[in-house]
């Protein structure tokens, strides 16, 4: 199985190191880091540990997702992860193993279930993914507790939502297209720290409110969307 990891990072010079060397280099074809615009080195560390390094000038991480994507070569299942260390690297093969089994199309790693440590995610981070999680059952009948960043996906059904959010949106764009697509999409319980180096969106209380009502009204909108193009709902 060609497992491609897709690492979007902007200025992560302090954590990628950790993180490109914890990955379990049996399991991975090949790691793509895609860097926007970063002015401390991230990219030249990344490509001095073997990375593929392709440069994205245009921000947003779900623009660096895309990019990793199209840049894949020929993978059946992609990996996302992100570069400042908050998530564990060394825990790919849970991610992994529902869709090695052959029991899911999209794993995704929550933060908020099994044990957690305390203080890794910020309250208002934890709160604002258990409401738009919580959205998603009740909108799409998807039980999922979190929208966490470590995830995989077999490519092919992957490619095939056509997904298009270029911010923090694609990542729930995924979940909702995949819901809407009735693909299996299942959870599995991933540890979580602090990232390295300085937080630049959910670490502060404006950041993750804004971010959670951008993701919430993404929720309700393309729920809508699907069913005014009579799009049957899924069951
Ligand atoms: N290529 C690219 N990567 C980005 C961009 N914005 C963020 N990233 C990376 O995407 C990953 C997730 O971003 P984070 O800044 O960790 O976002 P977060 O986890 O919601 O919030 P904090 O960890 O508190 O900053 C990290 O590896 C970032 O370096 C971007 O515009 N382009
Ligand atoms: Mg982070």
């Amino acid at each position: 199985m060609r497992v491609s990891v897709i690492i979007p990072t902007h200025n992560e010079a302090g954590a990628i190191e950790r993180v490109l060397a914890d990955l379990p280099s049996d399991l991975t074809t090949e790691i793509i880091v895609v860097d926007s615009n970063s002015n401390d080195g991230t990219p030249e560390i990344a490509a001095n540990m073997g990375a593929l390094v392709v440069r994205e000038p245009r921000r947003g991480y779900g623009q660096a997702c895309l990019t990793g994507l199209a840049a894949a070569n020929s993978p059946d299942v992609v990996v996302f992860l992100d570069g400042d260390y908050s998530d564990r690297p060394s825990e790919l093969p849970m991610i992994l193993a529902p869709i090695v089994e052959g029991r899911a199309d999209i794993t995704l790693g929550s933060r908020l279930s099994g044990q957690s440590n305390p203080g890794a995610l910020p309250w208002h981070q934890s709160f604002g993914n258990r409401l738009a999680a919580g959205l998603i059952g009740l909108l799409y009948g998807l039980k999922i507790s979190d929208l966490g960043p470590f995830r995989a996906a077999r490519a092919e059904v992957l490619r095939g939502l056509g997904l298009e959010e270029t911010t923090y949106g694609w990542a729930v764009e995924m979940i909702l297209k995949g819901a809407l697509a009735e693909l299996r999409v299942v959870e599995v319980p991933v540890s979580y720290y602090s990232r390295i180096g300085k937080s630049k969106i959910s670490g502060t209380l404006k950041g993750t409110v804004g971010a959670t009502w951008f993701i919430l009204s993404l929720i309700v909108r393309y729920r809508f969307r699907r069913r005014r193009a009579g799009t049957p709902r899924p069951a």
